[in-house]
């Protein structure tokens, strides 16, 4: 799994250099999820597919930003599901965004992811990796190197609160449950990036980040197979949870298509037993 991880390592400096000296406009093509392409989205996906066409252990690319699969090995181990730049439009609003990536061996879907990593472009680049039964390493650039700093572990109960979705397409009871841990005094840390606001509460010792169903999008919006198993297996693996809105484990989920998206809740263990509770599926 190094070699992967050190194909990452090498994937991340070239995208931080294309998010500081590139073009941040639009492309003229979509994704696959039907939504607008910049020009750094298109960029990003080149150079992971291009960096990854070296490494014999990858068998298969899925994408975020394209339809189906691209086959590299056909020797090789792994299926590296990926999300190029996820939220990449905050780039032009110089936000941090991130890649992420999700390892599986066999078919993607939850069990068989066998290691995660994503990369948080910000004011420093920092590389987080999780593989079974140990913790997940954080490593930060400098000068083109990482740098393992510490294994991340995150408190029983944490300090912070990331709600996602449209707050008036929320069903009451997610309301309630969001309104209360203000109440009980989290504070409020949401960009609007999943990976730099997940990487935040990993690092502050936690809380919890939701992005529930709503009226308008039942399912949620981010991705089973690039975003949420990659982010439950760190979350889990750092001693947290992480549970769609009927209580299971999004280790569990098996995507019927390779897009298809999951609400979703990651966080420490007190914040996670107050969803349940709130959405009333404490088994
Ligand atoms: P909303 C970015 O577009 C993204 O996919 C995730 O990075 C982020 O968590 C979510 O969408 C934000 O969505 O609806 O809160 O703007």
């Amino acid at each position: 799994m190094q070699t992967i991880f050190n194909t990452i390592k090498e994937i991340a400096i070239k995208i931080d250099f294309a998010i500081k000296t590139e073009d941040l406009g639009y492309s003229d093509s979509s994704n696959s999820s039907g939504e607008e392409q910049l020009k750094l989205d298109v960029k990003s996906d080149y150079i992971i597919e291009e960096a990854f066409k070296d490494v014999s252990l990858v068998k298969d690319l899925i994408s975020e930003e394209k339809e189906g699969v691209l086959s590299l090995h056909k020797e090789g181990k792994y299926t590296i599901c990926y999300d190029p730049l996820d939220g990449s439009s905050l780039a032009d609003v110089n936000l941090s965004v991130g890649s992420i990536f999700g390892i599986y061996e066999g078919e993607p879907k939850g069990e068989n992811l066998v290691a995660s990593a994503y990369v948080v472009y910000g004011p420093r680049i920092e590389l987080m990796t999780a593989l079974k039964d140990e913790r997940p390493k954080l490593y930060r650039a400098q000068e083109g190197l990482f740098n393992f700093i510490r294994e991340v572990t995150l408190n029983e109960k944490g300090k912070l609160n990331a709600p996602g979705g449209t707050q008036q397409h929320w069903c009451d009871y997610h309301k309630t449950f969001i309104d209360d841990l203000f109440a009980e005094g989290y504070r409020l840390r949401y960009s609007g990036g999943m990976v730099p606001d997940l990487h935040q509460i990993l690092l502050k010792g936690g809380g919890i980040f939701s992005y529930p169903g709503t009226s308008d999008v039942p399912n949620g919006k981010l991705r089973q197979l690039f975003e949420v198993i990659p982010f439950a297996f760190m979350y889990e693996q750092a001693g947290g949870q992480a549970l769609n809105n009927k209580g299971l484990r999004l280790m569990e989920l098996v995507p019927s298509h390779p897009h298809d998206t999951s609400p979703c809740f990651f966080g420490s263990n007190y914040e996670i037993e107050a969803m349940k509770e709130a959405y009333g599926v404490k088994h």
